[in-house]
């Protein structure tokens, strides 16, 4: 398949880009960080998804290519974005794989030190880990990027399957949920995004409320208390460039 056959050199062909969604105060509506997400930009395929491109790297073994060259990129970028006095936060997506490698946290440092970015800009987002073995292992590496001042966020909570001892477990500062807790449903007429600020509030951790379409779920994630948002309704994901013109904007 041409996507097996042109991924092992994308890196090295510079073809890999990052495009920025900005994340909101919910209060004031005032950007505070972006997530940096993963484009390849392939002269033979077009632009190419983390969805469709990742589980073809992880079968070619180059997951961590990637992901290194991603928070490299990254970092670099809220380097610049940092000189220019702005106090804004990169959030960078992180497979479970590559956070259990041993040498993730030196390897994080070492980015940080190398394009002197304070560690409380850089967010790490992983999605929920399995129960089992691997549950020690993320919490010690979650545990280890807090240790360097970095912060954490858990990606893509889904309340319904929430394993509370997993979450209580969990070193994170950062809760991401999907913006339809927010909706009423018949079986759920008053919306489980409270119940989820709340759960947060016992834990000491900020809720996200991403992927948020509409003006109802910005006002509703609101007043349950939600402090961010991230979403089309707010700012679609844009190049470097573009994002840079949005701050000047609103920030
Ligand atoms: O950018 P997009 O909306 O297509 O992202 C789809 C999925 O890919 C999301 O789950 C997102 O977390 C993930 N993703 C985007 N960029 C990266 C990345 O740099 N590394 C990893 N591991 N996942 C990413
Ligand atoms: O899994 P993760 O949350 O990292 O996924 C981020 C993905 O969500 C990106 O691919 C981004 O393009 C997508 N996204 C961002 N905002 C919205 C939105 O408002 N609606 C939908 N459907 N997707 C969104
Ligand atoms: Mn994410
Ligand atoms: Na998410």
């Amino acid at each position: 398949l041409d996507l097996e056959r042109e991924l092992p050199g994308a890196v090295a062909r510079g073809e890999l880009d990052l495009v920025y969604q900005p994340v909101v105060g919910l209060a004031d509506r005032l950007p505070v960080g972006t997530e940096a997400l993963l484009r390849w930009r392939s002269p033979v395929l077009g632009t190419v998804l983390p969805a469709e491109l990742l589980p073809v790297a992880e079968d070619l073994g180059i997951v961590g290519e990637l992901e290194w060259w991603v928070l490299d990129r990254a970092c670099r970028q809220l380097a610049e974005w940092s000189a220019g006095n702005r106090d804004l936060w990169m959030a960078v997506n992180v497979t479970t794989r590559e956070l259990t490698t041993p040498d993730f946290v030196a390897r994080t440092a070492a980015i940080l030190a190398a394009y002197d970015v304070p560690p409380d800009r850089l967010v790490v987002e992983v999605a929920e880990p399995r129960v089992g073995p691997e549950l020690s292992t993320v919490v010690a590496r979650l545990a280890g990027l807090r240790s360097l001042g970095v912060r954490t966020a858990l990606d893509d909570f889904r309340a319904e399957h929430a394993s509370l001892a997993q979450l209580r477990r969990l070193p994170i500062d950062l809760l991401k949920v999907g913006a339809t807790l927010v909706d009423p449903t018949p079986e759920a007429p008053r919306p489980l995004i409270d119940v989820v600020v709340n759960l947060g509030d016992r834990l000491g951790v900020e809720v996200v409320v991403e992927d948020v379409e509409s003006a109802a779920q910005l006002d509703g994630a609101y007043r349950a208390g939600c402090r961010y948002g991230q979403g089309f309704a707010l700012a679609r994901p844009v190049t470097a460039e573009r994002v840079e013109a949005y701050f000047e904007e609103f920030g």
